[in-house]
């Protein structure tokens, strides 16, 4: 494989985007074994929207992590540098990965099922891990990149621990008096805020510095009355509002110890599925409003597809209820109005409002009528991922 060591200098904008690629398998190793043959239909499927899309920069989630990369190199080479049904190849020279809290046992009965399950594979050995999980490292994610990475200046917040959020929204055991004891001490000295990680990874395009803010937060369901992971969605997603701000509680620090939030004036873009859509659903209220009501935060529309629009219309059930505009779906689930929650608004890429200007913006959703539209299909079986991949096209402004 041919990878230049030279980025592509895009003319004026630089294209950034987020896609839950559904790269996550059952068993340790078997995305690894699956990769190694350039054979797996979903594979080429998710290979040939990226390369249908062509980000400069991209954050592949839902990527199950290995130390090595091997997983990553594969995909590259066994996927991305063979051009799908015409699209050109792509290659990115620079990638990044970092540990996920996912399926790494925390030692404690997390799930509260009376067993501190330590051995993977189970349901319940992914209940009590630091981020859901039935293996260490499933679902991770992996940043893809045209433009040069800072590793050593990147920062990752892994280990952080939930309590030390001021004002953190700890859930609580309904059935005591006692507030915000869902979890006792001795989980809370262990509970990590990230599910999977935060990392904020420098890339540097043109001589500038443009922080990627990577993270996927759990989702807001699979729990109680306690709503716990609610409440952990919220405060992962209020990790980066904090973050963005330059931290002005004073209580963020990273995986290295360094303390602090980003510096005033730098430029970021928060990519990925942060699991909240901003009108339905179970996400805590105002979870997602936390980014998009910051003033740091771009204001920009949301970009949109015109197959979220039909097949919201098509699909109908829990769809038919949903008071957000399905054009900014990007994840589509089972319509059952009993056990379905319909289809989403859950991945973003949102940018900062000053050094950074949006030139265009989209969802990877093909309509039915539209070319490509088999690379999504109407939603079940899935085709390539449950999630669309989400773009803007962005241009850096030097004040
Ligand atoms: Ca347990
Ligand atoms: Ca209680
Ligand atoms: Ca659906
Ligand atoms: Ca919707």
């Amino acid at each position: 494989m041919d990878i230049s060591p030279e980025p592509r200098v895009t003319e004026t904008s630089v294209r950034f985007a987020a896609f839950n690629a559904y790269l996550n398998r059952p068993q340790e190793g078997a995305l690894i074994a699956d990769l190694k043959s350039p054979d797996t239909i979903q594979g080429q499927k998710v290979a040939e929207i990226i390369q249908r899309i062509a980000p400069d920069i991209l954050l592949l989630s839902e990527f199950d992590y290995d130390e090595n990369g091997d997983a990553l190199r594969l995909f590259q080479e066994s996927y991305l540098a063979h051009g799908h049904n015409g699209a050109a190849p792509v290659i990115y020279p620079y990638t990044y990965i970092a540990p996920s809290n996912t399926g790494l046992a925390s030692g404690r009965d997390l799930d509260r099922d009376g067993v501190a399950t330590m051995e993977p594979g189970s349901r319940a050995y992914g209940g009590d891990a630091y981020g859901y999980g039935e293996f260490p490292g499933q679902y991770a994610f992996v940043l893809l990149s045209k433009y040069p990475i800072d590793a050593t200046g990147a920062r990752t917040f892994q280990t952080f621990l939930w309590k030390d959020m001021p004002g953190a929204l700890l859930p609580d055991d309904p059935a005591t008096n006692e507030p915000a004891d869902w979890y006792g001490a001795d989980a809370l000295k262990a509970f990590r805020l990230s599910s999977k990680n935060h990392w904020d990874v420098p890339v540097i395009i043109n001589g500038e510095r443009v922080h990627v803010l990577a993270s996927h937060p759990t989702p807001p369901s699979f729990d109680g009355e306690e709503d716990r992971n609610g409440k952990r969605n919220h405060d992962e997603i209020r990790f980066w509002a904090d973050y963005i701000a330059g931290d002005p509680d004073g209580y963020i620090y990273d995986d290295k110890g360094a303390r602090g939030g980003l510096p005033k004036g730098e430029r970021f873009v928060i990519m990925g599925d942060l699991n909240a859509d901003p009108h339905d659903a179970g996400a805590v209220p105002g979870a997602i409003g936390q980014l998009l009501t910051s003033p740091l935060v771009s204001d920009a529309p949301f970009p949109t597809s015109a197959g979220g629009a039909a097949q919201a219309k098509l699909q109908g059930g829990a769809n038919v209820s949903h008071q957000g505009d399905p054009a900014e779906d990007t994840a589509d689930f089972g319509d059952d109005p009993e056990t379905g929650v319909g289809n989403l608004h859950l991945d973003y890429v949102l940018f900062s409002k000053t050094g950074l200007r949006e030139n265009n913006s989209g969802v990877f959703w093909p309509a039915p009528d539209e070319p490509h539209y088999d690379l999504v299909g109407s939603g079940f079986p899935v085709e390539s991922s449950d999630h669309r991949l989400v773009w803007r096209d962005l241009q850096i402004v030097r004040d």
